[in-house]
């Protein structure tokens, strides 16, 4: 049964059927599947699409409706999660967005979603988020960790800019850095002095849980 909702999951949002998946995402809630599963069956889904987008196959307002199904689904998911996961106390601050240059913003919803879920005091800067505004932010919130999102090979280099203007400023001691994103490796964020990399969301969350135990 709860295998099938996966699946429907996957098939409505290749449909891009927005009142479809947002029905789907309840009744899944409702029966008890595993929100995270359902998220997972989602992403696959939507990789599939933009596979067949780089093989010229879909185009871009596939890519727009696929994204604007998954957005459809995914508040219902996460609500599920925060409601499952959250606990009262602050377990350390997060700031995390999209570097500039780049839109894409369903990778740090989930990865912002399971830090609420795991007892972070989360803040999303969003997407096309400048070096600057990073480093604000880092200022302002007095964050132990900062994840950066970048989906693009044209916009990985923002990530490196961020982590200079870190140094810049002088505080790139006071916070850890983790980043993800399809376009990143691990080789890559070793390579700009990243403290962290994940390609998944629960594994960057584990990561930061961690961090934060060990500090
Ligand atoms: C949906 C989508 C869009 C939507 C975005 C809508 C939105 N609100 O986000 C729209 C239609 C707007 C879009 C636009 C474009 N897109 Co687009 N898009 C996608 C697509 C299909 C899915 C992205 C997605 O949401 N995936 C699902 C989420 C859950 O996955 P994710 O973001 O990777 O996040 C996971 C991990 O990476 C990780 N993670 C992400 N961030 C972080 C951060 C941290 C700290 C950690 C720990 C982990 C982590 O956790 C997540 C879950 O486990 C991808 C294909 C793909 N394979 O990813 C292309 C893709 C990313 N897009 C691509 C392109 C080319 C574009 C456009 C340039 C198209 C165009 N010609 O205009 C524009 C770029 C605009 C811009 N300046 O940003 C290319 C990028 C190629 C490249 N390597 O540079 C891809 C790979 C498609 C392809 N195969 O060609 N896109």
């Amino acid at each position: 049964m709860a295998n099938e909702i996966y699946e429907n999951l996957a098939a409505a949002l290749k449909k891009y059927d927005k009142e479809g998946i947002a029905d789907l995402a309840k009744k899944a809630v409702e029966e008890k599947a595993d929100p995270l599963k359902a998220m997972d069956a989602l992403t696959v889904a939507i990789r599939e699409v933009g596979d067949a987008f780089e093989k010229e196959e879909l185009w871009l307002p596939d890519l727009i409706g696929a994204a604007a199904a998954m957005q459809c689904a995914m508040p219902i998911l996460e609500e599920e999660i925060v409601r499952t996961g959250s606990t009262k106390t602050s377990i350390g601050t997060f700031v995390i967005g999209t570097v500039f240059g780049d839109i894409h913003s369903i990778g740090i919803t989930m990865v912002s979603t399971l830090a609420i879920a795991a007892g972070f005091d989360v803040h999303n800067l969003g997407i096309n988020v400048k070096a600057e505004d990073f480093v604000n932010a880092v200022k302002e919130k007095k964050a132990d960790i900062l994840g950066l999102s970048a989906l693009l090979t044209l916009t990985m280099a923002e990530q490196k800019k961020v982590i200079d203007l870190l140094k810049e400023e002088g505080i790139r001691e006071q916070v850890k850095v983790i980043i993800g994103g399809g376009a990143i490796t691990q080789d890559f964020a070793d390579s700009i002095g990243a403290d962290g990399y994940s390609p998944t969301a629960p594994g960057g969350v584990e990561w930061m849980r961690e961090i934060v135990k060990s500090s």
